[in-house]
């Protein structure tokens, strides 16, 4: 059973393939196959594909020379492991598992071998991804910028039930994807003061980093397309001082470039609230003005000028990390160059688009006047005067609009004015933006706030991660439905086809398996009837595995006390990283080990009820966990989650959703009709009228004597028998502050998971509904996001 259509002649495809990749392994490595661990097969595979990468990439450059192009401005690019995603993009997918079989090491060992670049947090960083992979599979001319940072998203282990972080070194073995560029290097100016030239102020940085470039290829479905991902490293400009090392001061001598690569050492790992850290804001400029010089490059090569930058190209900030572009702009376009400001607003603005990704007060970025003056002083300058020349276009504009107010930035604001388009992620977030974060500019601004829905990109998140579907979907569909995903429509017609059905319930066995085969090392054994329920995402209040886990704790006595007749068998996934000092997504991660504990060494539940927690989800965990899942968890108190993509990779896998009417959730179920759907909770005013009642959690447990017998289980120390009071801290957030309403919305959730096993017991029934979220869900293909930018943010086409 095949992946991929074979080539013309395959046989000969794979020996030159499998010669390929000895040739590498010999002439690139200097090691003898007999020699060859999986790593060494790894980075030989890796190198015949680059080999194979490198002539439609010098052709898409040629093609793109002086065509109009897209730069997607990012501090978070998670790209997941490449070397799977780019033999599938190629078309060699197959051809390497025989060509790889032929040298005697199984494909899968190959791929396993390869360190999972983890160079972002999660949702935003994941999409930034997908979005490079839209662009090159539709065959736009774009750039992802991004930093190459030394170590990614920390690695997560437990150890007691508590999470413990250690670093990422994914470059410990240097990537072969990671392709080297000398001649795009710039040097980043910090620090210093501002003086005059002529009479025009002029910045004098106080300190000098270099810029240089790695690019990872992007290649799209099809191989006929490939873009750049570029990512900066920093270095000193002079990495050594050689008159002082001599002199014996050896530290002292590299002390420059020590200073340089701390801007590149570490991914910030906070999402969702704000570290307000100067080295943060370093690492943003140094992105931008890297990116900016880069940009400027370009446009100069293909003969352009600095008065139509805003021809040549688009450029995006994906969120505010990269705010700091728009006054970078308005310095190269006005500082020593004659341009007024008026003229270099008018350039920035119309280059600049911004998307917002989330509501949160706490994750709206804003640095002090202090430290954006100390370490930009000239930016500082150019961020009042951009404000000043908003405030005299609106001079009655509210103070909420203002960039600098109580000595801080608000880089939203300052991101918004700058860009001619502002974007939310959702149907429902966008009108979230419009109306609360951003309603005093919509009314200034009307008609710059669109949506663009998110979208994943079906190649990773269904052919790569799911092959026995992707040979499904062909079989019934053909060829084609990777690019076009409204295709899948066509199994509207097959949901009522026994045989159908009955193929896509051993697709999902197979998926478990494969998931059992992942979870085995750590002692789990999975019973293969069981209903696979999946909760995969960043650890955050709002996210509330919390409610989650409570339900969990419901269902636990339900069975102890004979009281859930409906039941089925049930294994409770959850994963995901807690930010290192965020207390309570920590405190709830020891709950969900304390409870797992306790349950699964239950003995008369053991077969009913699992709680399972893998370490550290990441992409590669997705892709094998989010395939194998029945239930996909999206239920974020309504109005907090700015979208979701997971809930989209679950759903086009066949899995059923219970969730909210947050984010994207709101769309699915549109398109997936609501009987295909487990809704429950508040709808986004509710939940902001509940939250505003004082004493509301304490009102909603006393209305729940289930959800007071479950609190009752924690307060006794029943999870946690030898340290009493160590959950003491959670349930006294629970009682009386519950800021995510997991109290108020704990009824409706455990009703409708009752609804969800009775589903289950009705296997043809469920798998039917999981067939029709299939066929509903093409919507969400990054593709018909990425085509919603283009044209109503960015007007670029396609160039093939
Ligand atoms: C900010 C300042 C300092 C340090 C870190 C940060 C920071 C880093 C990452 C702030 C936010 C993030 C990440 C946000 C994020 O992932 N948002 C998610 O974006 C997805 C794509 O649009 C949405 O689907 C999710 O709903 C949203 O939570």
């Amino acid at each position: 059973m095949k992946l991929q259509a074979g080539g013309q002649d395959e046989a000969v495809g794979v020996v030159a393939l499998a010669e390929a990749i000895e040739a590498a392994l010999r002439a690139d490595l200097g090691i003898e196959p007999a020699a060859a661990d999986a790593a060494a097969w790894q980075r030989a595979t890796a190198i015949a594909l680059r080999r194979k990468v490198m002539v439609p990439w010098l052709a898409a450059e040629a093609q793109a020379l002086g065509k109009r192009r897209v730069a997607y401005l990012s501090m978070e690019f998670l790209v997941g492991r490449i070397l799977g995603d780019c033999a599938l993009n190629l078309g060699l997918y197959d051809t390497l598992g025989l060509a790889l079989d032929r040298l005697g090491v199984p494909l899968a060992a190959v791929i396993g071998e390869e360190p999972d670049p983890a160079l972002g947090n999660g949702g935003l960083g994941r999409l930034a991804a997908c979005f490079l992979d839209s662009l090159s599979t539709l065959g736009v001319a774009a750039t992802g910028y991004g930093l190459r940072y030394e170590y990614g998203l920390f690695r997560q282990g437990f150890a007691g039930g508590q999470q413990v972080e250690s670093p990422d070194d994914w470059l410990k073995t240097p990537s072969p994807w990671l392709v080297e560029r000398p001649s795009a290097s710039y040097l980043v100016g910090f620090g210093g003061h501002v003086g005059f030239r002529n009479g025009a102020p002029y910045w004098e940085p106080g300190e000098q980093v270099s810029a240089e470039a790695h690019d990872l290829p992007v290649v799209g479905y099809g191989g006929k397309w490939v873009n750049p991902l570029r990512l900066w490293q920093a270095r000193a400009p002079q990495p050594f001082d050689l008159p002082q090392f001599s002199r014996g001061d050896h530290l002292g001598a590299s002390e420059a470039e020590l200073n340089a690569r701390k801007l590149c050492r570490v991914l910030y790992p906070d999402d969702e609230t704000q570290a307000g850290k100067e080295l943060r804001l370093k690492q943003e400029y140094f992105l931008c003005a890297a990116a900016v010089q880069d940009i400027l490059a370009r446009h100069y090569a293909a003969g352009g000028r600095l008065e139509t930058l805003h021809k040549s190209f688009a450029i995006q900030m994906n969120d505010t990390h990269p705010a700091i572009v728009a006054p970078e702009l308005v310095r190269v376009l006005t500082d020593g160059t004659g341009m007024g400001f008026d003229q270099a607003m008018r350039i920035t603005t119309a280059t600049l688009g911004y998307t917002n990704h989330t509501l949160m007060p706490e994750a709206l970025e804003a640095w002090s006047t202090w430290t954006m003056g100390t370490v930009l002083p000239r930016h500082m300058q150019i961020i009042e005067q951009i404000d000043s020349w908003h405030e005299k276009q609106h001079p009655k504009r509210p103070v909420s609009t203002k960039i600098v107010a109580f000595d801080t930035v608000r880089m939203g604001n300052l991101a918004f004015i700058s860009a001619h388009k502002v974007n939310g992620v959702s149907a429902l977030h966008s009108d979230l933006v419009r109306s609360t974060v951003f309603a005093d500019m919509e009314a200034l601004h009307p008609g710059r706030i669109l949506n663009e829905t998110n979208g994943v990109t079906p190649r990773r998140w269904i052919a790569l991660a799911n092959p026995p579907l992707a040979r499904l979907l062909t079989d019934e569909l053909g060829e084609g439905w990777q690019t076009d995903l409204d295709r899948l429509s066509g199994l509207e017609a097959r949901v009522e086809d026994a045989g159908f059905l009955d193929h896509l319930g051993q697709v999902k066995a197979q998926a478990k398996a494969r998931m059992g085969a992942l979870l085995a090392p750590q002692g789990v054994v999975l019973n293969p009837e069981a209903l696979v329920d999946v909760q995969v995402k960043r650890i955050h209040e709002y996210k509330r595995q919390f409610l989650n886990l409570l339900e969990a704790i419901a269902l636990w006595q339900d069975l102890r006390e004979g009281r859930a007749s409906g039941a089925v068998p049930r294994v409770k996934i959850f994963g995901g990283k807690a930010a290192p000092g965020y207390h309570m997504a920590k405190s709830i991660i020891r709950l969900i080990h304390d409870v797992a504990d306790v349950v699964n060494r239950d003995p008369k539940t053991r077969d009913m009820l699992q709680i399972i927690y893998p370490a550290n989800y990441n992409v590669s965990m997705a892709e094998v966990l989010i395939p194998a899942a029945d239930l996909s968890e999206q239920i974020s108190t309504a109005g907090t989650e700015a979208s979701g993509t997971g809930n989209m990779k679950f759903g086009l896998n066949g899995a059923l959703t219970i969730g909210t009417l947050d984010g994207a959730n709101v769309e699915m179920r549109e398109k997936v009709g609501p009987e295909n759907f487990f809704l429950f909770g508040m709808t986004t005013p509710e939940a902001r009228a509940c939250l505003a009642t004082p004493g509301h959690a304490r009102s909603a447990i006393e209305a729940s004597p289930r959800l007071q017998e479950v609190l009752q289980l924690i307060a006794e120390n029943r999870f946690s028998p030898t340290d009493p009071g160590r959950h003491s801290g959670i349930l006294d957030m629970i009682w009386n502050h519950d800021p995510y309403a997991c109290a108020s919305d704990f009824e409706s959730y455990y009703a409708q998971q009752r609804e969800v096993d009775s589903l289950y017991a009705k296997p043809l029934l469920w798998r039917k509904k999981a067939a029709l979220n299939i066929a509903r869900l093409g919507f969400f293909s990054s593709d018909r996001t990425i085509r919603g930018y283009m044209e109503d943010i960015w007007n670029v086409t396609p160039l093939i």
